[in-house]
């Protein structure tokens, strides 16, 4: 029997089945590799979900034209979110949000003074130029604030997303 050419929806329906997951690149700086204890819960954080990571001491202070450099090439380099924490007067998320278009996603260490001196550096950026602000400390949200972001065009991460808050709350109501 002579088999006929396959229609243009058929075409698409096989396409459908034969699409891969998305892959998405986070970038995770610090300022110190003395912040690596709390930045690592963002790399745990992004694992969980299969989304990929890259780690990065570098200072705003000790290497601005590390930092910057990297900020200017991380949308070309293929990140998609920024995750940037520092402690003291936490300038790294800043300059990332500075020389970058990719939302930056600012965790405050707390370094000194309770994390007090680190939040306010890093949530108090002037109108124009934002960084969303985590709490001191905050690294597992500020991963999962990434994955919100890149959830908006990846209905696979949408739905790891929704069963990870269902598993939120059964633990939850576990006690
Ligand atoms: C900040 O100062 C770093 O992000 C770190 O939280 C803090 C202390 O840095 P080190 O003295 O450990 O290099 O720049």
């Amino acid at each position: 029997m002579a088999t006929r050419p396959s229609t243009a929806s058929e075409d698409l329906a096989t396409e459908a089945v034969t699409v891969r997951p998305m892959n998405h690149k986070v970038a995770i700086l610090m300022g110190s590799g003395s912040d690596r204890p709390v930045m690592e819960k963002a790399g745990k954080m992004l694992e969980q979900f299969g989304i990929d990571h890259e780690t990065k001491v570098l200072s705003a202070h000790k290497t601005p034209d590390q930092a910057i450099e990297f900020a200017t090439s991380a949308a070309d380099n293929g990140f998609e979110v920024i995750i940037a924490g520092a402690g003291k007067a936490a300038h790294l998320a800043g300059v990332m949000a500075a020389k970058s278009l990719l939302p930056v996603i600012g965790v405050p260490i707390s370094a000194s003074l309770d994390g007090m001196d680190s939040l306010l550096a890093t949530v108090q950026m002037p109108t124009g130029i934002p960084v969303a602000t985590v709490a001191i400390d905050g690294a597992s949200n500020a991963a999962l604030l990434a994955v919100a972001i890149l959830a908006l065009n990846d209905p696979d991460l949408r739905e790891k997303l929704e069963q990870y808050r269902a598993d939120l709350a059964d633990k939850t109501l576990a006690g």
